[in-house]
């Protein structure tokens, strides 16, 4: 019974109603009110621009509304996710054999230094040039900048990298700034320790217009020195 409904009710419309039991009228009427309906009849042309106006207004409202959700997103303030680290502290330094030693004798710091970079970048030469001025031992490794398999064990992929003895291991600095402003803080008061004088360059995270979350050090560039300044500076000379 139920097979001959449904193939009765696809051969007509009002087929269906007259399996329960409706009088043949009323059925009759409804027929003819469908066939009235579908007889409102549309040039080609016309059929064809409904077509391409609800597709243009559905095109159009579907791509405003993803637009409109994308921008949402990329404005979400992210709850300070890792905000305030200050670089990993490894438990050992990467098994790597350095390419050569620096080796200063007026070193005072025993910091064990690590410097992964590449000889002619920039950065790299900054850094080199700090640690050479203030009399720092340090090994070079020199990164392949093709494979760069040097870095693997770092998530941070750029150069110049700086690793210090720190208790517990190896501290590890990320970005020439940070480093020369941390060493430069380190120096003034040594006995605080080197992981204490990058607390005063904490990253913060945040979205950029396209949403994508990217990691600053706000303060690099500022050197900082805690409660007491170094001889004869002030926060004016300094600047
Ligand atoms: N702001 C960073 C910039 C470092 C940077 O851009 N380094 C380049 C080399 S000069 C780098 O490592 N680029 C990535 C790559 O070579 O894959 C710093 O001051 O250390």
């Amino acid at each position: 019974m139920s097979l001959s409904i449904k193939i009765r009710s696809l051969v007509r419309p009002g087929a269906l109603l007259s399996n329960f039991g409706l009088p043949n009228s009323a059925i009759q009427g409804a027929w003819s009110q469908s066939r009235h309906f579908s007889a409102v009849r549309m040039s080609p042309r016309k059929k064809f621009w409904l077509v391409a106006l609800i597709g243009v207004t559905g095109g159009a409202a579907a791509g405003g509304t993803y637009t409109f959700y994308q921008m949402k997103q990329a404005r979400i303030p992210i709850m300070n996710a890792g905000t305030g680290t200050v670089g990993t502290i490894l438990l050992d330094k990467p098994d790597i054999a350095p390419s050569r030693r620096i080796v200063s004798k007026t070193d005072k710091y025993d910091l064990q230094l690590v410097l992964f970079q590449y000889q002619t970048c920039p950065f790299c030469c900054k850094v080199r040039a700090f640690l050479d001025y203030h009399g720092f031992s340090y090994d070079v490794i020199e990164v392949n900048p093709v494979m760069r398999q040097q870095m693997r064990w770092s998530t941070y992929k750029k150069v110049p990298i700086l690793l210090a003895k720190v208790d517990g291991g190896y501290q590890q600095m990320n970005d020439s700034s940070v480093i020369i402003s941390a060493l430069t803080s380190y120096m003034h008061n040594p006995s605080e320790g080197l992981t204490a004088a990058l607390k005063y360059y904490p990253s913060i995270e945040f979205k950029d217009d396209e949403g994508n979350v990217k990691s600053e050090v706000m303060n690099r560039h500022f050197l900082m020195f805690g409660e007491s300044m170094p001889k004869g500076k002030t926060k004016e000379s300094i600047k």
